[in-house]
């Protein structure tokens, strides 16, 4: 197993950074602690912006060559009945033995059967009810990444969904007694009573309006203090939205739409998913062992559950839904031809749908839990040529991500139209109520490493930020490490990074922004949809799980 963390370029923006090739060992205070230790300027840390944020885990068995696994593609979920204009969907959560690694069975926690789940796909404007039954020897919580969801269906990290077996004293909030200081029902702001109210027993129905812009969704594990081992363990899987107007675009669609789960594993030697957990059963103790409390990292790098998989595809456009949805990795990912050259990224949409034009990128980084929505021309690739999807973070095995093969000449109707919409909020710096500051930074709590949001770790009864339904803000996030940091509820739009203008990457509604190492970037948003209490956290699920999360409650 390594432990260090390399100090690598973060972008190409940097030329200088380039020449850094030494190597630096981080500690969790990582560009600040440098900052610290050396007395370099904000400038000089920034240049050596380190790849990644965590520690990597080694697999103990051998590893397939890469390119060889068929991209596997998610099955589309089929409803279990329709009606008043709205889809019903049922999905058992349940432990399976899913192939990763070709001919190694390895136990997973599913929704389904899969890894990922099944996709669920929706109509905007057509409610979706999904109820999930839990067979896990685990609470469950269930949240759909991106949704504009009421409060009660949004998968607040105590709203539990016990199995079958689970205690029903204070022992039911799972391992919240770990982290909490409070009473026999710790971190409930009520009752007893009223707390055990959104926690359910077996069975949940979850309720999606979808009253919103088309894109890529997904839903994952949220329970408190052990989301980043559920999703590891298996607990995802994708919700695509669609309407008309994006259908009449003419992006490429059909078999040439392909959604790209992007996530990094290790294996134990018995074919096992490695996890540095400190209580394995995932029942207790929340947390991972040293040297993993930044992020735990993975050798294989899976897309859709296959490990470096290939797809075979015409020489025509496609339309690749990229999620990121591994725990702690980030990438940096092109496209290079066998001739060595890069092809375009032409990026349509992201985290929260279409952009108002399209973005071309050489090289496109994507954090945990971004999704980016892009167009990759194959025309001009030569019958029998290979394009690889490589990680320019990466090093060793985790550079390489996926392959598409060209194995057919293809007409190709499809376009990338120069307008894609017209329905991007626009909210002026002037136009906002508040302004608040929040610092992503590491700290120590009770002598534990702890992430925290503004000095204080995640504590369910207390409201972090109170904000009047429809009010604008602009927040100013200030990172040590690299913090993903998203917004339940509300998309917003990035108005600068380090001061500066926004990265050519930050165009377009978000819900989760990059901070890189150092970094600070200032987001406006307009909190509107529903009232209630919502979250906002680091989707680097380990710092998540650590404390990086605060309440949002929208009066
Ligand atoms: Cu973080």
């Amino acid at each position: 197993m390594r432990d260090e963390v390399r100090d690598m370029p973060a972008d190409d923006r940097s030329g200088r950074a380039r020449g850094l090739a030494r190597r630096q060992v981080l500690g969790i205070g990582g560009a600040l602690g440098l900052m610290a230790a050396t007395g370099l300027s904000t400038a000089a840390v920034l240049s050596r912006r380190p790849a990644a944020t965590g520690a990597e885990l080694r697999s103990a068995m051998p590893l397939p060559p890469a390119f060889q696994v068929p991209l596997p593609l998610p099955s589309v979920l089929k409803p279990a009945g329709t009606g008043g204009g709205a889809d019903r969907y049922e999905i058992v959560q349940r432990e399976a033995q899913v192939e990763i690694l070709p001919g190694v069975r390895t136990p997973m926690w599913t929704y389904g059967g899969t890894f990922p789940g099944p996709t669920i796909e929706s109509r905007r404007g057509r409610p979706v009810m999904v109820t999930h039954c839990n067979e896990l020897p685990v609470p469950t919580v269930v949240h759909l990444h991106g949704g504009r969801t009421r409060p009660d269906s949004d998968g607040y990290p105590t709203d539990l969904v016990l199995p079958g077996s689970w205690p029903t004293d204070g022992h039911a909030m799972g391992g919240m007694q770990g982290v909490m200081d409070m009473g026999a029902m710790p971190g409930m702001p009520a009752t007893a009573g009223d707390a055990r109210a959104l926690t359910t027993r077996l069975t949940r129905e979850y309720t999606y309006p979808l009253d919103q812009r088309p894109t890529l969704l997904w839903y994952h594990d949220h329970r408190m203090d052990f989301t980043a081992p559920a999703i590891w363990r298996g607990l995802a899987g994708l919700h695509i939205v669609r309407d008309d107007a994006e259908e009449a675009l003419g992006l490429p669609a059909g078999d040439r739409e392909l959604p790209l789960m992007i996530a990094d594993r290790a294996f134990d030697a018995d074919g096992s998913l490695a996890y540095p957990a400190l209580d394995p059963t995932l029942r207790e103790r929340p947390g991972v062992r040293e040297p993993y409390l930044a992020g735990v990292l993975g050798d294989v790098i899976l897309v859709n559950g296959a490990p470096w998989p290939v797809h075979e595809v015409g020489a025509a456009r496609y339309r690749l839904r990229i999620l990121n949805a591994s725990n702690a990795r980030h990438y940096a990912l092109e496209a290079i031809g066998e001739d060595g050259r890069r092809l375009d990224l032409v990026q349509v949409g992201a985290d929260q749908g279409l952009l108002a034009t399209p973005v071309t990128h050489r090289r496109l980084p994507i954090a945990p839990a971004e999704r980016y929505d892009v167009v990759i021309d194959f025309g001009a690739v030569p019958v029998g040529g290979r394009v690889r999807i490589v990680n320019r973070l990466g090093s060793g095995r985790s550079r390489d991500v996926m392959a598409f093969q060209v194995v057919r000449r293809a007409t190709d109707d499809s376009r990338v139209p120069r307008v894609l919409s017209e329905d991007l909020p626009v909210w002026r710096r002037q136009d906002a109520t508040r302004v608040r500051e929040f610092a992503f930074r590491a700290g120590r709590k009770d002598g534990r490493h702890v992430w925290l949001i503004g000095g204080r770790p995640f504590d369910p009864s207390r409201t972090d930020v109170t904000t009047g339904f429809g009010d604008i803000e602009v927040w100013r996030l200030v990172a040590d490490v690299h913090h993903p940091v998203h917004l339940h509820l509300v998309g917003f739009r990035i108005l600068s990074r380090g001061g500066r203008a926004p990265l050519p990457h930050d165009a377009g509604l978000k819900d989760t922004v990059s901070l890189r190492p150092g970094e600070s970037a200032e987001i406006i948003t307009r909190f509107d949809g529903y009232r209630g209490r919502y979250l906002f956290h680091c989707h680097n699920a380990e710092h998540e799980d650590m404390g990086m999360m605060a309440n949002l409650e929208i009066t």
